[in-house]
C-alpha cells in the first residue's frame, strides 16, 4: 500500500516535471521568404514514448539570413496550419535591415490543446518585396517543437468585467499602474461582455492620459506605452503616443466619424483605429517608452522612469464594471502608496484623500445624489460613494 502511494506520488510529479517538450522536427534548409516563399510540411506522430499527448504550444528556433540589401527582418512571416485546420501567423524577425538574426519563438496553438498527429503546413513570405527575382531572406536550421504546456499568463491585477458606460466622456474605470522600478511592466486582466466592432456604434477605448502629468517629456513616466494581449499571449494591439503628450491610446469598435470619442489633450480621440475587440478576456500591459511587446506575454521596457501611470477605460459596451477584487475603494496599499493591493484599510483613505484634492479621476467615484459613477466634479458625493464602496466590498477585504 505504502509503495503504491509512493508510486502514485512519483507519477503525479512526473506528470508535472516532464511536461514539454514533446516532439521536435527539422524543417528543410535554406527556406526562401519570397519569389515565391517556401512552403513545406511536417508530419508529427502525436505520441511520445508510446503515449499520445495533446499540444499546447509551438516553438520555432533557427536563423534568419538577409539575402537582399535593404530587406527588413520584420518583413518575414510564416503561416502555420495545424492538422485540424487551425491557422496561426508568426512574425519571424524583429527590426529593420540586418545580416543574420537568430530566433527562439514560442506561440500558443490556435484552439489549444489540440491533437498534433498529422500533417502541418508551413508557408513563408516576405511582406515587402526588396529584391524582385531574388529571395529577400532565407531561414536556416529551422526546428519546430511541440509542447503540452499551456502558455502561462502574467501576474496581473484583475479588473474583472468592464462595461456599462453611458457613452459620455467619463471613464467607466480608472486605475493606476504603479511603476516602482525602471523597466517595470504592470499587467491588468479584464473582460468584456460584448463585441466592440468597426462599423458599429459600440466601442472600447483605453488611454493613459492624465491632465495633471505636467510638461510632457520623452522617456519620462508620462511617456507611456501600452498593449492589449489575448489570452493565448498574442498581441492584439499596441500604442505609444496616440493620446495627448506622449500618453497612449488603444481604441476599438465604432469608427464612423459621427461616433468618434473626444480627444484628450493634443492626442487623437477614440476612432476605432485598432479594429475589433471581440467579447472575451484580455490582458493590458502598461510601461514606459521604450517598451517592446511580443508574444507570448513578453513585454519589456528600457525606461528608467518610475512613478504612477493613470489608466482610463472608456466604453459603451453592456455589462458592468467590477474593478479589482476588493472593488473601487481599493486605491492604496501599505505606506499610502497608490494602487490596489486587494486589501481595504487606512491606506485606502489616505490615497483617496490625496487623489481627491489633486482631482485625480480615481477619486471621482460619485455624482449628484451620491450615485455611483464619475461626473467630473470632486465633491461630497465622491466621499459618500467611496465609503459605500469601502464597506460593501467583501468582508474578507477588510
Ligand atoms: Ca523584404
Ligand atoms: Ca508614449
Ligand atoms: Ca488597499
Ligand atoms: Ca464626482
Amino acid at each position: 500500500m505504502k509503495a503504491e502511494m509512493m508510486m502514485l506520488a512519483l507519477l503525479a510529479c512526473a506528470g508535472t516535471a516532464f511536461a514539454a517538450p514533446r516532439e521536435a522536427m527539422n524543417a528543410p534548409a535554406a527556406l526562401e521568404t519570397d519569389d515565391p516563399g517556401s512552403t513545406f510540411s511536417l508530419t508529427f506522430t502525436g505520441s511520445q514514448g508510446g503515449s499520445s499527448y495533446t499540444a499546447q504550444r509551438i516553438h520555432l528556433t533557427g536563423t534568419l539570413v538577409s539575402n537582399t540589401a535593404g530587406t527588413w527582418a520584420s518583413d518575414v512571416e510564416m503561416d502555420i496550419t495545424t492538422p485540424g485546420g487551425g491557422m496561426l501567423t508568426v512574425l519571424m524577425g524583429t527590426g529593420g535591415t540586418y545580416a543574420t538574426q537568430s530566433f527562439d519563438l514560442v506561440r500558443a496553438l490556435p484552439g489549444a490543446p489540440i491533437s498534433p498527429a498529422g500533417e502541418w503546413q508551413f508557408a513563408l513570405r516576405d511582406t515587402f518585396q526588396d529584391g524582385p527575382g531574388t529571395p529577400d531572406s532565407l531561414i536556416n536550421d529551422l526546428v519546430v517543437t511541440l509542447d503540452d504546456e499551456p502558455q502561462p499568463a502574467p501576474a496581473a491585477t484583475d479588473l474583472h468585467e468592464i462595461g456599462g458606460g453611458d457613452g459620455s466622456d467619463v471613464p467607466v474605470l480608472v486605475t493606476n499602474a504603479a511603476i516602482d522600478s525602471g523597466g517595470q511592466i504592470v499587467w491588468f486582466k479584464f473582460s468584456t461582455a460584448a463585441d466592440a466592432l468597426n462599423g458599429t456604434t459600440d466601442y472600447f477605448d483605453v488611454d493613459t492620459y492624465n491632465p495633471d502629468d505636467g510638461a510632457p517629456a520623452v522617456g519620462s513616466i508620462n511617456d507611456t506605452m501600452i498593449a492589449v494581449y489575448a489570452v493565448d499571449g498574442s498581441v492584439v494591439s499596441e500604442d505609444d503616443d496616440s493620446s495627448g503628450d506622449y500618453h497612449s491610446l488603444l481604441t476599438f469598435g465604432a469608427d464612423d466619424p459621427a461616433n468618434w470619442r473626444p480627444a484628450h489633450g493634443n492626442g487623437y480621440g477614440g476612432d476605432g483605429f485598432n479594429g475589433d475587440l471581440v467579447t472575451g478576456t484580455y490582458y493590458l500591459a502598461v510601461g514606459c517608452y521604450a517598451a517592446n511587446f511580443d508574444a507570448p506575454f513578453i513585454a519589456t521596457s528600457t525606461s528608467a522612469a518610475t512613478g504612477t501611470i493613470l489608466v482610463n477605460f472608456y466604453t459603451n459596451l453592456p455589462g458592468g464594471t467590477t474593478g479589482p477584487a476588493c472593488g473601487l475603494a481599493d486605491v492604496g496599499g501599505v505606506g499610502g502608496v497608490a494602487g490596489a493591493d486587494n486589501h481595504l484599510d487606512n491606506n485606502d483613505f489616505v490615497v483617496f484623500i490625496d487623489f481627491f484634492f489633486n482631482h485625480n479621476p480615481i477619486a471621482d467615484q460619485g455624482s449628484t445624489g451620491g450615485a455611483p459613477g464619475a461626473d467630473g466634479a470632486w465633491d461630497n458625493n465622491d466621499f459618500v460613494v467611496f465609503i459605500d464602496n469601502f464597506f460593501t466590498a467583501p468582508a474578507s477585504c477588510r
